[in-house]
């Protein structure tokens, strides 16, 4: 079944200058991107798209992490492509991702409060619709 999902290159990510290695894998991998924005998150939009982990100790410096530049939010498309962007991605430990992956090849440890782990993707159907509809409401 063809899906939607959403991905984003997190700010370290674009200060890296990984973008194009980035989105260069996942055209490798053959999804279609359906929308590709350079953005600047708010709090509110964060509050949001993070809504699940509101309260944990990681909460904080994460929403600080987030902000701290330019994110690229991409709507993918592809059969199965919400497991199979995770899959690009690698485990949230950029440390312990397999060798292979976007973390597990670009990402590392880097002492912080956050894991600085380069990118997001949706982890379900009904998750990655909503969403798309925070970062695209219109779509
Ligand atoms: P995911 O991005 O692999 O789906 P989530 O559990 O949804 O992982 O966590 C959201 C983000 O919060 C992670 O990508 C990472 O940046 C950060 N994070 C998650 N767990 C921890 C933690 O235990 N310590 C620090 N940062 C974390």
């Amino acid at each position: 079944m063809t899906e939607r999902t959403l991905a984003l290159i997190k700010p370290d990510g674009v200060r890296r200058g990984l973008t194009g290695e980035i989105v260069r894998r996942i055209e490798a991998k053959g999804y279609t991107l359906a929308r590709l924005e350079l953005r600047e998150a708010t709090p509110e939009l964060l509050a949001e798209h993070y809504e699940e982990h509101h309260g944990k100790p990681f909460y904080e410096p994460l929403v600080e992490f987030m902000l701290s530049g330019p994110v690229v939010a991409m709507v993918l498309e592809g059969e199965r492509c919400i497991e199979g962007f995770r899959s690009l991605a690698g485990a949230t430990d950029p440390t312990v991702a397999a060798p292979g992956t976007i973390r597990g090849d670009l990402g590392r440890d880097w002492g912080l409060k956050v894991q600085q782990n380069l990118v997001h993707g949706s982890d379900a159907p009904e998750t990655a619709e909503r969403e798309i509809g925070i970062w695209f409401p219109a779509s």
